[in-house]
């Protein structure tokens, strides 16, 4: 397995899919309803997991491709090389913003995070990763994280968890907001991990995330110690829907032990 090909590869693959989606501005989106009605998919969100693909199966026929639209085969381990792929992350954004949305893939070789990337389609910024050889924002290496106080932290979090709700004791949540400096809420996963690998946020943490949200995230995660898990403090379960959490280690414990009490 040549590594910095496959690299290459995937950057040349995900810079592509960014263009065809900034030229797809100009064609009538067709916005659709998922799981509920704030749940959206459009054509270029299937479209473009269709292009990653074709391309990944012409590289080489074996690698598996697990994405959140479903346009590959059913993915049940992760045996093999496995490229998990949310072709767009802030679907909502997408439709809405214009801006704020990601491209977000990670590539795992029997089971173990290899490569990792978040793209921002609008900035054509890229946060990139190879396991054991450091993480970069576009050609600036990033680096290890400094420790952060949780009274000076900066953290992720959308506002649904801190109002009344089925996963998570809110009147916790409403303690740990009031802790930090400042909360943020972006509306895309991947772009809420990868400003705490570079250290823009402190944390993120969600009740409810995929694996292709955190796939590429948690492998640049490694490379500048941040620490990802759960919000039970186990590993990110990467076949289901499960809890998230990426935090500066000096604060994902004590956000766990302190705040985060899930009913
Ligand atoms: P998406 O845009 O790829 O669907 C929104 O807060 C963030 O949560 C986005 O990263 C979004 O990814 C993700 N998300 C995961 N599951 C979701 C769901 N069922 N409905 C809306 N957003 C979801
Ligand atoms: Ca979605
Ligand atoms: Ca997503
Ligand atoms: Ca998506």
């Amino acid at each position: 397995m040549d590594l910095q090909q496959l690299d290459l590869f995937a950057k040349d693959i995900i810079r592509q899919a960014g263009q065809r989606i900034r030229d797809a501005f100009s064609y009538d989106l067709k916005v659709e309803t998922k799981s509920d009605a704030n749940d959206l998919v459009t054509n270029i969100d299937r479209e473009t997991e269709v292009f990653f693909i074709e391309k990944i199966k012409e590289y080489d026929s074996s690698h598996k491709i697990l994405g959140e639209e479903g346009m590959g085969e059913k993915v049940e381990s992760l045996d093999g090389v496995v490229w998990i792929i949310d072709p767009i992350d802030g679907t909502m954004n997408f439709v809405k913003q214009h801006r704020h949305f990601m491209i977000t893939i990670g590539i795992f070789v029997e089971g173990v995070g290899k490569l990792g990337y978040i793209y921002d389609v609008m900035r054509e910024d890229l946060f990139c990763a190879m396991t054991g050889h450091g993480a970069w924002y576009n050609d600036t290496p990033l680096r290890k994280l400094k420790p952060v106080k949780l009274e000076e932290a900066v953290i992720g979090i959308n506002a649904t968890w801190v109002t009344p709700n089925k996963k998570v004791n809110h009147e916790k949540l409403i303690e740990l907001v009031r802790t930090v400096r400042g909360t943020r809420s972006y509306g895309a996963a991947a772009m809420e991990i990868a400003f705490v690998v570079s250290g823009k946020l402190d944390a993120y943490l969600s009740m409810r995330l995929s694996p292709w949200d955190v796939a590429g995230g948690i492998i640049i995660a490694q490379e500048v110690g941040a620490l990802a898990s759960n919000l039970k403090g186990q590993p990110f379960n990467l076949l289901m829907q499960d809890t998230f959490m990426i935090a500066n280690p000096s604060i994902h414990g004590q956000i766990l032990a302190q705040y985060v009490e899930l009913k």
